[in-house]
């Protein structure tokens, strides 16, 4: 029997009977006692890791690791990147007597709180990461996640700062290149993801080529801790490392997966591809996290788990994370189980769970390519117009937008709306032109609600209003029916929620789970249609004028959405059938469904919104769909209906 602590990972294999990959986990409850020496309330709490590791274990990913126990890392280990005498300071906080001292020097330091255990806590997390770092380096493991605090990215060769005491990933990273010749490790690559720029791992290899390291991070013109320009993107490295450090400074702080992958794709991807590391080494923190207090930004655990899936590609798959920061309980476990199961690889990876990235976001990214080019080929093209324009804002969703929380987003909503008056001309040019442009162009709208009723969906298109709906429909612009009928299955789920709707009345209506899972199954109409009819199905499913200057989803964000397989329209974001997701090709015509976001899904399941049975004259539509599109007899679509209405998310 496996015991608790050291190693019980076994290699039982899943049911498709391959060999999971080898991912090693340390945890050590030693580290929660670093706390603030007077009890007092502080994000980095001992909390944090716990969180993540009950997380991890309750989700049964932890039983399928590679469980190690901690180290404390040795001292000459540590000053391969720190001072002798910093060394020394963290050492001698541990004695007891010294509570007066020790607050005495948290006092002087910027962010810092100490405490008895702090020493202990803060040579565990630095040894804890070497041991990984080692065990992956030498391929006893695959990749492993270091669950440990205090952080370390801010902390300077001499300097406590930041909540951080020890640089954990820089010294992991000195270790394997100066103390580890025999394990082969030359090249290391650092992907610094905490909100905050790690401008301790910075300077420790600022003149080193052997480390190319990549922070992305809120900057803010140098207002955003840690305030300055050390993180500002023109910060490339000196010496022969010139070149190995790249900056990405977001200049606000609202940035989400879209933005995020956008810098992945156009930035830290392509200069991977050229640099070829032998390893990863991931300053894993998790406070861009969606519901971050400190951090601010919106990237979900899907968007985490993309972005640590694109590095995989890299070195062999083998990628060290280490937490950092991050101080929302509930997102960092999640975000950390979703990556956890990446390195596992028993994740898929579907949908996307933001529009398109802030037009601050392409700047950047631009002024990042421009200034690192020179050592960087791959960075050297124009980023291509359509890619940097794919924003749709069209006035009605600026207005109808719920996210003016803010007196900044007030005052640039205003602001686009007297540009939109003063540029008049070029809008009605848009209006006239937009349809044209998307009648040339075929979809299949996958339909698997009342929709799937022939004469129900031609309310969409001609208008009108079949038995059992509360209103009409105004139709689309162009009436022409659809030019083609398929039936279809896909792996989604369907359900049904919402306590009423406009159309309808008193009941849930149908959804799909905007992500796939090959457990589950449902049964589509598909109508091939324009893209400019889509677009008018599309404002109607949501509720919107189908009079708009501008398509809801035009060219650009139909390539997105191929590519993405999911997309969510600014226009529609705050509706029901807010997420446009791309199923796949039929005779390589792309086919697209509607359905909810990801995060009204995820509300779905929490019970936030109420699942409910459809609502009676919707389902009759619903069951005439089926039967009459010759799928099913009236007791089988009805027996589908009440097995998607009773069955749990
Ligand atoms: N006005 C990490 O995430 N904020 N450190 C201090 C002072 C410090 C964050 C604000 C934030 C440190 C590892
Ligand atoms: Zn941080």
């Amino acid at each position: 029997m496996a015991m608790a602590g050291e190693s019980s990972g076994i290699n039982y294999g899943d049911c498709d009977g391959k060999v999971e990959r080898k991912v090693g986990l340390i945890y050590d409850e030693t580290m929660c006692k670093h706390d603030t020496p007077d009890g007092e309330d502080h994000p980095e709490c001992p909390d944090r890791i716990r969180v993540i590791w009950e997380m991890l274990q309750l989700a049964g990913v932890s039983q399928r690791c590679v469980v190690l126990g901690s180290s404390k890392a040795e001292d000459k280990h540590l000053q391969l990147v720190h001072t002798k005498d910093h060394v020394n300071l963290v050492k001698t906080l541990s004695t007891k007597q010294k509570d007066y001292r020790r607050n005495k020097i948290a006092s002087q330091l910027n962010s810092i709180y100490l405490n008895g255990a702090s020493s202990e806590a803060a040579y565990l997390a630095a040894g804890s990461v070497v041991k990984v770092a080692e065990k992956v380096a030498q391929g006893e493991l695959d990749s492993g996640f270091a669950i440990v605090r205090p952080p370390g990215h801010h902390a300077e060769t001499d300097e406590a700062m930041g909540f951080c005491l020890f640089n954990n990933v820089a010294v992991a990273a000195s270790y394997l290149l100066n103390e580890r010749p025999d394990l082969g490790v030359n090249k290391i690559l650092i992907v610094d993801w905490d909100v905050h720029h790690g401008n301790g791992t910075q300077k420790m290899f600022w003149k080193d080529p052997r480390v190319l390291f990549f922070s992305v991070h809120r900057h803010e013109y140098g207002s955003f801790y840690p305030a300055g320009d050390d993180g500002d993107y023109d910060m490339v490295g000196e010496g022969l490392g010139e070149g190995f450090n790249i900056n990405v400074p977001w200049d606000q702080g609202r940035c989400g997966d879209a933005d995020y992958l956008a810098a992945w794709d156009h930035i830290l991807i392509p200069v991977a591809r050229e640099f070829n590391p032998d390893i990863i080494l991931l300053s894993a923190g998790f406070d861009a996290a969606i519901g971050d207090p400190l951090g601010g930004c919106r990237v979900t655990p899907y968007g985490y788990s993309v972005m640590l899936k694109k590095l995989m590609e890299f070195a062999h798959g083998k990628i060290v994370m280490a937490l950092e920061g991050g101080y929302n309980l509930d997102s960092i476990a999640k975000s950390s189980l979703a990556c956890v199961q990446v390195l596992l690889e028993d994740k898929e990876i579907q949908a996307s769970s933001e529009a398109y990235p802030f037009e601050s976001t392409w700047r950047v990214i631009q002024a990042v390519r421009k200034r690192l080019c020179a050592y960087w080929p791959s960075l050297a093209d124009e980023l291509s117009w359509k890619l940097i324009n794919q924003k749709v804002p069209t006035p009605i969703i600026l207005i109808s937008s719920s996210d003016s929380e803010t007196e900044d987003d007030a005052q640039g909503l205003l602001d686009q709306m007297s540009k939109l008056s003063i540029e008049n001309h070029q809008v009605d040019t848009a209006r006239t032109s937009w349809r044209a442009d998307l009648a040339k162009v075929d979809v299949w709208y996958a339909s698997f609600g009342s929709n799937m009723w022939k004469p129900r969906f031609l309310c969409y298109i001609q208008g009108g209003q079949v038995d059992g709906m509360k209103k009409a429909c105004v139709g689309s612009m162009d009436k022409s029916p659809p030019k083609e009928i398929v039936w279809k299955t896909f792996p989604h789920r369907l359900f049904f929620g919402r306590e009423s709707s406009a159309s309808w009345g008193v009941g849930g209506v149908g959804f799909a789970n905007p992500l796939a899972n090959h457990n589950d199954q449902i049964h589509m109409c598909l109508y091939r249609i324009t893209l400019e009819q889509f677009n008018d199905v599309l404002c109607q499913e949501n509720g919107l004028n189908v009079d708009t200057d501008l398509p809801v989803i035009d060219l650009a964000a139909l390539q997105l959405a191929e590519n993405k397989s999911a997309i969510i329209p600014e226009a529609v974001s705050n509706s029901w059938y807010g997420s446009v997701v791309c199923l796949g090709k039929e005779c390589d015509i792309p086919i697209l469904t509607m359905t909810c976001t990801l995060s009204v899904f995820e509300k779905f399941k929490s019970g936030e919104i109420p699942l409910r049975p459809p609502a009676k004259a919707y389902a009759n539509t619903f069951i005439r769909g089926l039967v009459e599109g010759g799928r099913f007899s009236a007791e089988e679509a009805e027996a589908y209906i009440d097995k998607a209405a009773s069955t749990p998310l």
